[in-house]
């Protein structure tokens, strides 16, 4: 699993990120093993609504499940995301609906903002 070609990579994000392999992660939830897609990373805030399924405060991971990301061509998925501070986690609560931005970096997507 670790070890994607530059085609596979280019494959993943033709199919809209992996929404198989985000589903497969679900349980685990030790982070999206996305970072091989960050040959593509650009410092671009994505936008999106979602809703907060878990936050494991240790692991620096908020799950969420989240709508339609145009900019990035996904689709409606539950995944995690890390964040770029760790306070943003204990603004979050299961079961709450949020609105926020994230970035695409070299360690995954990581939540910028929530309202
Ligand atoms: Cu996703």
């Amino acid at each position: 699993m670790k070890k994607f070609t530059a085609a596979a990579t280019v494959l993943t994000l033709a199919l809209g990120h992996a929404a198989v392999f985000a589903q497969s992660n679900m349980d685990g939830m030790k982070g999206m093993p996305m970072d091989k897609m960050a040959a593509d990373a650009k410092s671009t805030v994505h936008k999106a609504q979602g809703t907060v399924k878990k936050v494991d405060a240790k692991a620096g991971v908020v799950t969420l499940a989240h709508g339609p990301v145009p900019s990035l061509h996904w689709p409606s998925m539950t995944m995690g995301f890390k964040v770029t501070d760790q306070s943003l986690l204990s603004k979050l609560a299961e079961g709450q609906s949020v609105e926020f931005e994230f970035m695409q970096t070299g360690k995954g997507y990581v939540v910028t903002s929530v309202k």
